[in-house]
């Protein structure tokens, strides 16, 4: 049986010292490539890009797709001003990761947005952020951790009635965190399915279709060690091969 192959969405590092100071390198983290292989995925890194067309066929080529982390999301994306607390944004990566949300969406194609990937999928979808935990009331629990990227450090509570559900098997999961924006309004669609302890939105999924989720947390990182992070992914590529 072919095996599916799953585009990851790339970004882009502008290299500050060697020999190329100022030159910019289209990359993902490894993690991913990772994931998706032991998953039983073929991965396919999608540089990133601004023109439809492009993007157009960078989805005749993919059967699933994941969105990676990445640099805040632009608030200017959601019609918001920046707020002091924002961080580095890169805003033709909203542009191309919406171009590929849209088009995953109308072809029906799974996505798993990670992170970042998650963020922009709310707003794809007509959602806000909070551009920084300390605007998120009562918010206190640490999202951005400085531990092994590999290691659990909070809890999240799964809604019972989701998609994610049935993949973790767990009403409590233990994730890792590293993020400081966080979901506000949904977007069209979407339903929250975890949120951590202080009320911060941890995982969402749309209704609508087979199989378009999004989790806060870093699941590649944790793959390698952790079944349930595993299974993420794994659930992506069966999603793949029903469709
Ligand atoms: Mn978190």
């Amino acid at each position: 049986m072919k095996k599916p192959v799953i585009g990851i969405s790339g970004s882009i590092t502008i290299l500050e010292s060697g020999r190329f100071p100022g030159y910019r390198r289209t990359y993902v983290n490894e993690d991913y490539v990772k994931s998706v292989i032991l998953a039983g995925g073929v991965p396919l890194l999608l540089p990133l890009t601004t023109d439809p067309e492009i993007v157009k066929g960078y989805l005749d080529l993919i059967d699933g797709l994941v969105l990676s982390g990445g640099h805040d999301v632009s608030p200017l994306a959601y019609g918001e001003q920046p707020l002091q607390k924002i961080g580095h944004t890169l805003p033709e990566r909203d542009v191309f990761d919406r171009l590929l949300i849209e088009t995953a969406l109308e072809k029906k194609l799974p996505l798993l947005g990670i992170c970042r990937g998650m963020q922009i999928l709310n707003v794809a979808l007509g959602g806000t952020l909070y551009q920084d935990l300390d605007y998120v009331p009562d918010s206190q629990l640490k999202h951005d951790q400085y531990h092994d990227p590999s290691l659990a450090t909070h809890e999240v509570s799964v809604d019972t009635s989701s998609k994610l559900f049935n993949i973790m098997g767990d009403k409590r999961v233990k994730t890792n965190s590293f993020h400081h924006l966080a979901v506000k309004d949904l977007g069209e669609g979407l339903v929250i399915t975890a949120k951590a302890d202080d009320g911060v939105v941890e995982a969402i999924e749309h209704n609508d279709y087979p199989f378009v989720l999004g989790v806060q947390w870093h699941p590649e990182m944790m793959a390698s060690t952790d079944v349930k992070m595993k299974s993420l992914f794994e659930a992506l590529m069966e999603a793949v091969l029903k469709k």
